[in-house]
């Protein structure tokens, strides 16, 4: 099942994983290049073993395809994932003068009386994204990330390519193509990034009607960060191929840094005690393009889950 695919990388991780410091600090077991696959045959895989949020999975993926790099938008469904990212450049910047912020996301899991102040600092810089336009320019974009290099890469003299639109009109007329590749991996925009991009670059294949993808992830974080880029994935997989007129096929994930922080060893050991039930269906609820398509538009149907389980994330 798409779960025991996880569960396999997980254990893989926890048995064979060498113990390797990492930029944030926080330690973690690490394997390198691993690879799965996901037949969308056989349903939608957003994990059961723990509840994910299909939202947030879905209304960032509207935000990459909407060309989008300020948090606003997510803020806006209330989408708090990439928050600290966008509130560490502030904190960085000359225009913020509060409590020392250095390190916020260690010290905010060891200092209860920092976290209150972290806390309280977050509370308003999420305020000031929400309602202050000049304020979320400046402070709610994460650099040229993801929606910017898929829509808008910048090219010689001034050229904007839209590796989106390029990529259906590949597909459709085309479809034999060994071509039809996405890539976020800018070396010449990284700097001034928030985050380099994890999930690099992206391929499509048509075959027998049906379209599949696979991705390469130079970096992944197994208990939070895979589960969502599974399902992203798989959701982007779905729209291109209705966009495109082909049936779904699979979803194959390779991964380069597959990795588990230590500080989440409890929590994937939780995970990985529980059963799968079966996974889920996904539903396209309109006929809008995929340039046009909402998070409303997009259903999880007969979702059985686990509950969730919280877990601190490296900042
Ligand atoms: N940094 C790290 N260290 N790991 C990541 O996975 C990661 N992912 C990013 C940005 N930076 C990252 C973007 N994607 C969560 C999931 C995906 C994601 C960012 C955060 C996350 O915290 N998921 C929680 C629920 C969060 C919520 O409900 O607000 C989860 O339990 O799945
Ligand atoms: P790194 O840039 O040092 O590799 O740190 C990025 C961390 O974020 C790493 O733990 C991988 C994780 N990550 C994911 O797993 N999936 C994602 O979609 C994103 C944005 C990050």
């Amino acid at each position: 099942s798409f779960d025991q695919s996880y569960h396999d990388l997980a254990k893989k991780i926890l048995k064979d994983g060498i113990d390797k410091t990492d930029r944030t600090n926080t330690g973690t077991k690490s394997i390198f290049g691993h690879q799965m696959r996901f037949d969308l045959q056989d349903g939608f895989p957003l994990l059961t073993t723990k509840k994910v949020s299909f939202k947030l999975i879905a209304t960032e993926l509207i935000w990459f395809l909407r060309g989008d790099t300020n948090i606003r938008y997510l803020l806006t469904y209330n989408n708090n994932i990439w928050n600290e990212w966008a509130f560490k450049k502030y904190v960085e910047s000359e225009d913020y003068h509060g409590v020392d912020m250095t390190d916020f996301g260690h010290r905010s899991l060891t200092d209860q009386d920092f976290k209150k102040e972290y806390d309280q600092e977050m509370a308003k810089f999420k305020e000031n994204i929400l309602n202050d336009d000049a304020f979320a320019k400046k402070y709610g974009t994460l650099g040229n990330v993801y929606g910017r290099q898929w829509r808008h890469w910048a090219g010689p003299d001034g050229q904007v390519i839209d590796q989106i639109k390029n990529l259906i009109d590949g597909l459709k007329n085309n479809p034999d193509s060994r071509r039809h590749i996405v890539s976020a991996w800018n070396p010449a925009e990284i700097e001034g990034m928030a985050l380099p991009p994890c999930h690099t670059l992206f391929q499509f294949y048509v075959a027998d009607n049906k379209l599949s993808l696979q991705l390469y992830q130079r970096s992944g974080d197994v208990f939070l960060g895979i589960p969502f880029n599974i399902a992203s994935y798989s959701l982007l997989l779905a729209l291109v191929a209705r966009e495109c007129g082909y049936e779904v096929g699979e979803f194959v994930h390779t991964i380069g840094d597959a990795h588990i922080y230590s500080n989440h060893f409890d929590a994937v050991n939780t995970q990985l005690s529980r059963d799968s039930f079966a996974p889920p269906q996904l539903k396209i609820k309109s006929d809008k393009s995929i340039f046009d398509l909402e998070y409303e538009d997009l259903e999880i149907i007969d979702y059985q889950s686990h509950p969730a389980i919280k877990a601190p994330i490296a900042v």
